[in-house]
């Protein structure tokens, strides 16, 4: 058993030791994932300062407005990752093509990242995040690209995210457990803080976005009327929390159980999310914590992805609300 306290770098090491077919490269590029988080980090929380808040006035590969905050998340992963050799390609929200990284021809990975999760909070001091989720490449050398990336959640080796709150927290699995690293800023470094996350079974809260509520299914109307009832037994009325950011509402729902989510509606008919670099790596995740996430329908690591940017609906967190949710929208509604 690791200690509360043990920095990131020496954590993976021990995980490597105990698990060798994760060990070498891996340890790398979490290593990688948290450097750039630190850079992340420190400027989110001097962003205002900097003249880094606002809108750059253009929109990402799926439609977004960027943030200033958007593109320098995205460069600063890429630059992490350009001259180490570890992966041999990267799919970002912030990029239309995958990215194939020159240097890295042989390398053994690609890394699907969402570089600024919840970016619309920048503005406001609010929450965001990173997720990411690394897959063994598929393709020979001098063939990466799309094809890499068009597979099943399942076959992830590593994911995670960072959450930039009120203090920095980095959460990963190498499919072993999940566990959460604070960042101390004096020391630079990563510190377990949470270790073997396990997500409650049932929790008291949800976060989703009730102004599409009239566009919902019917069946999604009757689950919020449902959990908004009061019945002291089932902890109900489970109160809203939603900041707008994905990473912070599942960081509430995998510590203190409940459920986040974005299912289809009249503007969003796939749902809003992205498969590849927000929903298959915090399923990854939450199933590690042993939570669920699914479509309502199908598991999201079951999956096989067509396309890079598609989107899913979404529901993810706590075993039994998420088994409720799916037994209500599929009209077994108690
Ligand atoms: P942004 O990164 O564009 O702010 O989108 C955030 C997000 O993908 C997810 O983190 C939020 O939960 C969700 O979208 C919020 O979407 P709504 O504003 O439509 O509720």
């Amino acid at each position: 058993m690791a200690k509360i306290g043990t920095t990131l770098s020496q954590h993976i090491l021990e995980a490597g030791q105990r698990h060798p077919e994760v060990a070498g490269q891996l340890s790398m590029l979490l290593s990688q994932i948290a450097f750039a988080a630190k850079i992340l980090s420190r400027e989110i929380s001097r962003a205002a300062l900097v003249g880094k808040l606002g809108l750059v006035g253009e929109r990402n590969p799926t439609g977004d407005a960027q943030k200033k905050l958007d593109i320098f998340g995205n460069e600063t992963v890429i630059e992490a990752f350009a001259n180490t050799g570890l992966v041999a390609a990267i799919i970002s929200e912030e990029l239309e093509e995958p990215k194939c990284i020159a240097c890295a021809a042989d390398a053994e990975y690609v890394l699907c990242i969402d570089p600024l999760d919840g970016s619309s909070n920048t503005d406001i001091n609010g929450s965001v995040g990173t997720i990411f989720g690394i897959y063994p490449r598929k393709s020979e050398v001098g063939k990466e690209g799309e094809k890499d990336f068009l597979r099943k959640g399942s076959e992830q080796v590593v994911a995670g995210y960072v959450m930039y709150g009120t203090s920095t927290v980095l959460v990963y699995t190498i499919g072993h457990g999940v566990h959460g690293f604070t960042l101390d800023h004096d020391l630079g470094e990563f510190l377990l803080s949470h270790e073997n996350i396990i997500c409650p079974e049932r929790g008291h809260t949800y976060s989703a976005n009730l102004a599409h509520y009239r566009d919902w299914h019917p069946n999604i109307q009757k689950f919020i009327d449902y959990m908004t009832q009061s019945d002291p037994s089932t902890s109900r009325p489970y109160s809203l929390r939603y900041t707008g950011a994905l990473v912070a509402d599942l960081h509430r729902s995998l510590l203190e159980g409940g459920l986040y989510f974005y299912p289809a509606d009249a503007e969003h008919r796939d749902g809003k999310l992205r498969l590849l670099y927000e929903c298959a790596p915090l399923a990854f995740v939450v199933e590690q914590a042993r939570g669920k996430a699914s479509t309502g329908i199908q598991r999201i690591l079951d999956i096989q992805a067509k396309f890079i940017h598609q989107r899913v609906p979404f529901v993810i967190g706590s075993a039994e609300d998420v088994e409720l949710f799916e037994k209500f929208l599929t009209k077994e509604s108690p």
